[in-house]
């Protein structure tokens, strides 16, 4: 009955919903491309991690092909350009994190923003998803979890040492997802997802990654406030 309830909400096959949809789900399937692509070069950059680092990387490509399966589902063509200059800022500095040694960095970008957005949008679609996209999606936030949590672990245990530098690279990357959620306001939107839900998600998993890596209060709030220079 639920399912009912929720799913005469929207129409899967508009084309307005389709055209929302090519971009959204370009988006995911991209965003996991990549992260499969950072967590298999952090694996090389922390030899004591490869193996965990390879698990992590193998679980992005599967959620990869579950979101092109998401696509054809609705005969929906995602539009790959469109989500490569969505992430290229992301991407950029993960390269350049990366040509330079920051681990503490590419941890940052990958394992708490990039994760945190993946969870906060992977919430907010489940409830407005099409049953087959629900069912993989549900699956896939799961994972997410665990990919934060790793990240977690590691920052925290060198939180003395990489402390400065997370500060610095959360006052670097924060206002970017910031100018990604507006971005991707409108079509969010279409698909039943609201910009405030998403904001108040992603801030909640981010937040809570902050503190359990060792920061205080006050430092996450003046953290989270970077954000907003967006
Ligand atoms: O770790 C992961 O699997 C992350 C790559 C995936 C990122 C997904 C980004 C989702 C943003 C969608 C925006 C919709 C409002
Ligand atoms: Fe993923
Ligand atoms: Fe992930």
């Amino acid at each position: 009955m639920q399912e009912l309830a929720v799913r005469s909400e929207f129409d899967y096959t508009s084309e307005t919903y389709k055209d929302a949809y090519s971009r959204i789900n370009a988006i995911v399937i991209e965003g996991e491309q990549e992260a499969h692509e950072n967590y298999t070069v952090m694996g090389e950059m922390l030899p004591e991690h490869q193996e965990q680092l390879a698990r992590l990387a193998k679980m992005e490509s599967r959620h990869k092909k579950g979101f092109q399966a998401c696509g054809r589902n609705l005969s929906v063509t995602p539009d790959m350009e469109f989500a490569r200059e969505y992430f290229s800022q992301l991407h950029g500095n993960f390269q350049k994190a990366k040509a330079e040694g920051k681990i503490p960095t590419c941890f940052l970008i990958q394992s708490l923003i990039i994760e945190a957005f993946a969870i906060a949008a992977y919430n907010i679609y489940i409830p407005v998803a099409d049953p087959f996209a629900r069912k993989i999606t549900e699956g896939v936030v799961k994972d997410e979890y665990t990919h934060l949590n790793f990240g977690e672990v590691w920052l925290k245990e060198h939180f003395g040492e990489v402390k400065a530098e997370l500060e610095e690279a959360n006052q670097e990357n924060l206002p970017i997802v910031w100018q990604m959620l507006n971005q991707v306001e409108a079509d969010a939107d279409v698909l039943g997802m609201e910009k405030a839900a998403l904001v108040e998600d992603f801030m909640i998993s981010y937040g809570e990654a902050l503190a359990n890596i060792g920061f205080t209060t006050g430092e996450l709030m003046r953290m989270s406030a970077y954000g907003l220079a967006a």
